[in-house]
């Protein structure tokens, strides 16, 4: 068996940065334990546990109120860990699963009663072996109503997410913005194509998330304070203030070469963000509609 990997700082720092009351961390996972909850036998990689626990601790220290969970690749089509972490937040927490296309009508309205509210179609190459366009529409058709689909794509395959992304009937949310290159600047190629693809639908909406996957020194960006990232994605939460959600990405899988202080991500929010009404929606207002309209 591989050796388990960490990604997270085993210490964050107190971010500067005090979200407003009722913010929601609403992109995250949880890994295990895996006494409890096994990785897929297809999981990608194999992280240390990162719990509810520990997820709910750094909630509290980073000074927010709720958590969305996003379902990680290497638990697969299982949700057991994800549902298990939402079922001890008291309420706190909601999910994102990633479901086998098959599934049936009652096991989604299962996984609605477990406060899931949306699935997650990963198109990485290096976290999944397949992604079954056709499979996912017909799931995306069939989901419980308020649902919404979480996508992840890289800045490579944008303008071949297209006709797939035009046939969502439910609304779309994008993870990390597809992955642009950053040092390409606020008005570059990549950034200039996502602003297209959020002006071809109303409902689709973007996280303005990872500066330290997107301005990694590892991807040839500059790394913390990831001054590149802060640059080319304030302008887009500006221009697009009702469409962005925005989450930690811990335990930040597969960032072991470079992990990142959470509360140096957390102070990433007033340089995109900077007015109260903006953090508001971005931290409060957004995720809530999303995830707690009912
Ligand atoms: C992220 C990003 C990554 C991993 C996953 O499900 C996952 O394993 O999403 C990644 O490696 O880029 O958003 O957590």
């Amino acid at each position: 068996m591989p050796d388990r990997i960490t990604s997270w700082h085993p210490s964050p720092s107190k971010p500067k940065f005090v979200p407003p009351p009722g913010a929601v961390d609403a992109h995250c996972h949880v890994f295990g334990p895996m006494a409890q909850f096994p990785f897929s036998a297809k999981a990608k990689y194999l992280p240390e546990d990162a719990g509810a626990d520990k997820l709910f601790a750094l909630r509290d220290h980073l000074g927010f109120s709720r958590n969305v969970i996003v379902q990680a690749s290497c638990h697969g089509t299982d949700n057991s860990a994800t549902l298990d972490a939402i079922a001890r937040s008291n309420g706190r927490a909601r999910g994102v699963a990633v479901v086998d296309p098959v599934i049936t009508g009652d096991e989604l309205a299962r996984l609605h009663g477990g406060g899931i509210r949306g699935v997650r179609f990963n198109f990485l190459k290096r976290l999944v072996d397949s992604a079954p366009k056709d499979a996912f529409l017909d799931v995306a058709g069939r989901l419980p109503v308020g649902w919404h689909v979480v996508i992840y794509f890289e800045a490579d395959i944008l303008e071949e997410m297209r006709p797939f992304i035009d046939a969502i009937p439910v609304p779309v949310v994008i993870d990390h913005m597809g992955r642009p290159d950053v040092t390409q600047g606020p008005v570059g190629p990549d950034m200039r194509a996502f602003r297209s693809l959020l002006d071809s639908r109303e409902d689709i909406w973007f996280k303005p998330t990872c500066p330290d996957r997107l301005d990694a020194i590892k991807e040839g960006g500059k790394g913390d304070p990831w001054d590149d990232f802060a640059a080319a994605v304030a302008p887009l939460v500006a221009e697009y203030p009702d469409r962005c959600i925005w989450g930690t990405d811990w335990p930040h899988p597969n960032m072991e070469d470079e992990i990142p202080d959470d509360g140096h991500i957390v102070d990433m929010i007033p340089r995109i963000a900077p007015t109260p009404e903006l953090q508001q929606a971005l931290l409060v207002d957004n995720p809530m509609r999303l995830y707690w309209s009912d």
